[in-house]
């Protein structure tokens, strides 16, 4: 509602990122941005993938780490869970904003999406959140984005082979326009699955930008700024809908 009646010379233009799509000089990192709901393995992720002790209690704001994979310098952007509520992805989405733009090296090279096999097809929530982390990324960046399927150490106490089809199929159905391009990865909550992960971006030749950094650069870091995004949009279609009324 905010948005519709701001006038277009709203002060947050102001707060213009200038900075996103500059090339720094330094050698490139790879930056890695991670998204899933609460519980899917974001964090559990970075353990493994950086080797550091890291707290895998409830993530309240996005966090970077630095790792090396062969020759390559990574920088992995872990974040909190996205959740039902439309003011809380709003939230999480202008700490993933203020992180980005706080990188030197703000170009975004990677991003995984997060999907516990576990909970098997897709029902409501994870649609949507699927929705938005389309809408952060852009089509044009589907070939740095990655659907991480995780979980599968549980998933084999009741038949890893019963999985192995939504795995498939989620990747084939679900990520982007171009399941050409659709790459679908197993997460098996140990290094050398966060490795693999890692390696597969460090052999990605696509250097597309993120849609969500481009967009900074006119809307700014404000919540308001964040309703104009893409990924802001989609958020707030949520918030018009029936179910999100609390009565
Ligand atoms: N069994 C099993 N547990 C996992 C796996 N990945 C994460 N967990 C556990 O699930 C819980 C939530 O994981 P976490 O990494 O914090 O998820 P996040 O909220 O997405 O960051 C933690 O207790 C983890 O130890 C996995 O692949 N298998
Ligand atoms: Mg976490």
């Amino acid at each position: 509602m905010a948005i519709a009646k701001k006038p277009p010379t709203s002060p947050e233009k102001s707060q213009t990122v200038h900075c996103l799509n500059q090339q720094t000089t330094m050698a490139r990192e790879l930056v890695i941005l991670l998204i899933g709901p609460t519980g899917s393995g974001k964090t559990s992720f970075v353990k493994f993938a950086t080797g550091s002790d890291v707290d895998i209690s409830h993530t309240t704001h996005c966090k970077d780490y630095k790792t090396k994979w062969r020759d390559k310098d990574f920088r992995i952007i872990d974040t909190p869970g996205l959740e039902d509520l439309p003011a809380d992805n709003l939230a999480i989405l202008k700490d993933i904003a203020q992180m980005l733009h706080s990188l030197k090296s703000p170009r975004v090279s990677g991003a995984i999406f997060f999907h516990r096999v576990t909970d098997g097809r897709f029902g409501g929530s994870a649609r949507s959140h699927l929705e938005i982390f389309k809408q952060i990324c852009g089509e044009e960046f589907d070939q740095q984005a990655v659907f991480l399927t995780t979980m599968w150490n549980k998933a084999a106490q009741v038949g890893r082979r019963r999985y192995e089809p939504i795995h498939e199929e989620l990747g084939r159905k679900y990520l982007f326009l171009s399941p050409l391009y659709t790459k679908v990865l197993k997460f098996e909550n140990d290094v050398e699955s966060a490795k693999q992960v890692l390696a597969h971006f460090a052999g990605t030749a696509s250097n597309k930008q993120l849609r969500l950094a481009d967009e900074l650069n006119t809307v700014g870091l404000s919540l308001s700024g964040m309703r104009k995004t893409t990924a802001g949009r989609t958020i707030m279609k949520g918030a018009s809908t029936p179910l999100c009324v609390i009565l």
